[in-house]
């Protein structure tokens, strides 16, 4: 690749000690991925900080994943976390099945609450993320409803907001937001290409290139339908079809190649190329 993708230690420590404050405040842990590249929105350095809380799994944006991909995601969640649902943010409804998916994972602590002679408390949550993957749309979602339930509970640390999502579930109502590491040079394009990181952190040649390759072999039915390509070349076979398509041609009446690619970014971005995962489990 043309150019190395930095990243900051100083910056992800700091932003991983607030995460880890808020965590302190919690039972259950909410992690948000993007379904069209789980992998690389999870944050490993998070696993550190939250080894003995519950963790729940929601795969975001599944509206613009592909379903079969989805699937096979959440089967392999499944086998390494305590809970995993999928969430269409766009859709109200979601909010019920995470609220009985949080009071499942909560019903060890009341069991200890319990056995000690206590009344059992709210399972406390907090929603962790990273850029761009759906943590305010979910925590507005919740907080809409029920607006009347924001509250501020003495006994937590002060400055904190809890949303009374219901009488067995609070949701601290501001989320952890987790920056990326970017060594890992595939990653950093998928979180550039779902728009988790921002697009000139690499070359922008670079991303089209990728997402072109990665049409070309998993998506040219993609390709075909939106652009009307009629047969699948290499790259600039197909970026030519787009210009001649598109009528993207520069000064001097040639083909624009690169004008091309920036559409096909732009609309890959937008959802307009169809459901399409960035990463499918076993590859
Ligand atoms: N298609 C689709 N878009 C979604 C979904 N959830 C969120 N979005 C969109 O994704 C964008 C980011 O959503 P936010 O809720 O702001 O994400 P966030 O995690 O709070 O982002 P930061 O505050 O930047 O960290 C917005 O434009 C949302 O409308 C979803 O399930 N499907
Ligand atoms: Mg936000």
């Amino acid at each position: 690749m043309a150019q190395q993708i930095h990243w900051f230690p100083g910056h992800m420590n700091k932003a991983l000690n607030e995460v880890e404050t808020k965590v302190k405040l919690v039972d259950v842990v909410i992690e948000l991925l993007d379904a069209r590249a789980p992998l690389s929105s999870i944050n490993e350095n998070l696993e550190k900080l939250i080894q003995n809380k519950k963790k729940l799994i929601v795969l975001t944006k599944i509206d613009l994943a592909d379903p079969e991909a989805t699937k096979e995601w959440i089967n392999f969640f499944k086998q390494k976390y305590d809970s995993v649902l999928t969430l269409d943010l766009k859709k109200s409804g979601g909010e019920n099945i995470l609220s009985k998916a949080v009071i499942n994972l909560g019903k060890d602590k009341w069991a200890k609450e319990k056995a000690k002679g206590m009344k059992p408390q709210p399972i406390r949550a907090m929603i962790i993320g990273i850029p761009n993957v759906g943590k305010s749309s979910l925590i507005n979602r919740i907080a809409k409803r029920k607006a009347a339930g924001v509250q501020n509970k003495p006994g937590f640390t002060r400055g904190e907001q809890w949303i009374k999502v219901n009488q067995d579930f609070l949701l601290l109502d501001t989320p952890g937001i987790l920056p990326m590491s970017y060594e890992n040079q595939k990653k950093a394009a998928n979180l550039a290409l779902i728009g988790s990181i921002r697009e000139d952190i690499l070359p922008n040649e670079t991303l089209g290139e990728l997402l072109l390759a990665y049409l070309r072999n998993q998506y040219p039915s993609a390709l075909f339908s939106r652009f009307g390509i009629e047969a699948i070349g290499d790259r600039l076979v197909v970026l030519n079809q787009i210009s001649e398509k598109r009528k993207l041609v520069d000064g001097v009446g040639q083909n624009d190649l690169k004008r091309s690619e920036a559409l096909l970014l732009k609309e890959f971005k937008d959802g307009l190329l169809g459901q399409i995962t960035l990463e499918k489990y076993g590859t």
